[in-house]
């Protein structure tokens, strides 16, 4: 029975998707740009040919919706495949904000492929991971990558490239955890309710081609502070949207704000370094790795855990 393995690492967006032009096929409604981060990875194994279709997920069956979705990728790569067994781990806590679906889509249809006998290039293997979880577009590729928004209708035109290599720019990417449990809102729900009821929601959608333009500038030019700033702005807009849906969705936890004061504070000491956030409570700090210790202190004040990350390689096959 073919098999196939792949191990991908997930994606931290620096420039944030949230909204969608098309649901079926999960196309954004803006660009976004991310650092794929080790040693984080996902782990998922395909034998293309079962009994049944079975997915298991952290060693236990999965839900019928991780299921459906899973399933749902495979049918992409053959719409007359066999029955599939799926074995997907994560070495890091699932669903808290920190794109373990980036990682494990990224993984799922590298090793779906393979097992299949279909290999696919890496711009297609983008798109198929796009349609399992946008976010894991980007994680077929290692270091800085860009998911572009694209044009056409069928969305393939919507995949992610690499904008810089994993070892550009020696930068590390810390994960202050307040919270490792999994969140309230899906993002997948929370940017529907945002899109469908945020009067902020078009704003956002505007000041994304800005973000995306300066942010390439300031990754070429290793200028973390110019990097920091549209960091910084692009989260905010992307949370301001969010809380001023209806009913809002809110991530935020009174540590979220705790760790953005410390990093603002160490950026006032001369440190140059700026948080991120996602759809959870969790802060993430990039900074230049001569700097990561004495920031990864101070935010261990205030948080529970704190993982220090580096700029992770592509999506790939193992033996
Ligand atoms: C991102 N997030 O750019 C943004 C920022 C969370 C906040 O992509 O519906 O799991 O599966 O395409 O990719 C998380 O959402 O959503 C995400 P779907 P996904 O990383």
């Amino acid at each position: 029975m073919p098999v196939a393995t792949a191990v991908a690492h997930p994606n931290i967006a620096l420039c944030k998707y949230w909204g969608k032009r098309d649901r079926p096929l999960n196309l954004p409604s803006v660009g976004s740009l991310s650092l794929t981060l080790a040693p984080f990875s996902t782990t998922t194994t395909v034998e293309w040919g079962a009994e049944r279709d079975e997915l298991v997920f952290n060693g236990r069956p999965a839900s019928a919706e991780e299921a459906r979705k899973v399933f749902a990728v495979c049918d992409l790569v053959d719409s007359w495949r066999p029955r599939v067994r799926v074995a997907s781990d994560n070495d890091f806590p699932t669903a808290a904000g920190l794109a373990s679906s980036s990682s494990g889509f990224a993984a799922l249809v590298l090793a779906a492929t393979a097992a299949a006998g279909h290999p696919r290039t890496v711009e297609q293997l983008s798109v198929m991971a796009r349609r399992g979880s946008g976010s894991a577009s980007r994680s077929i590729f290692g270091g800085w990558a860009e998911w572009k928004l694209g044009e056409r209708d069928d969305g393939m035109d919507s995949y992610a490239f690499e904008i810089a290599p994993v070892d550009h720019w020696d930068v590390r990417m810390l994960v202050a955890i307040f919270d490792a449990g999994p969140k309230g809102v899906s993002s997948r729900d929370g940017m529907l309710r945002t899109q469908e009821t945020s009067p902020f929601y078009p704003a956002w959608v505007a000041s994304a081609p800005r973000d995306l333009a300066e942010a390439r500038a300031a990754i070429r030019d290793r200028d973390l502070l110019a990097l920091g700033r549209v960091m910084e702005r692009s989260a905010l807009r992307m949370h301001a949207s969010m809380m001023a849906a209806d009913p809002p969705v809110l991530y935020w936890k009174s540590g979220s704000v705790w760790a953005q004061e410390c990093v603002r504070s160490l950026r006032d000491q001369g440190v140059p370094c700026a948080w991120t956030m996602d759809a959870g409570p969790n802060v993430k700090v990039l900074v230049e790795a001569a700097h990561a210790d004495v920031v990864a202190e101070r935010l261990a004040r205030v948080a529970d855990q704190v993982h220090i990350l580096h700029p992770g390689g592509p999506a790939r096959l193992v033996p």
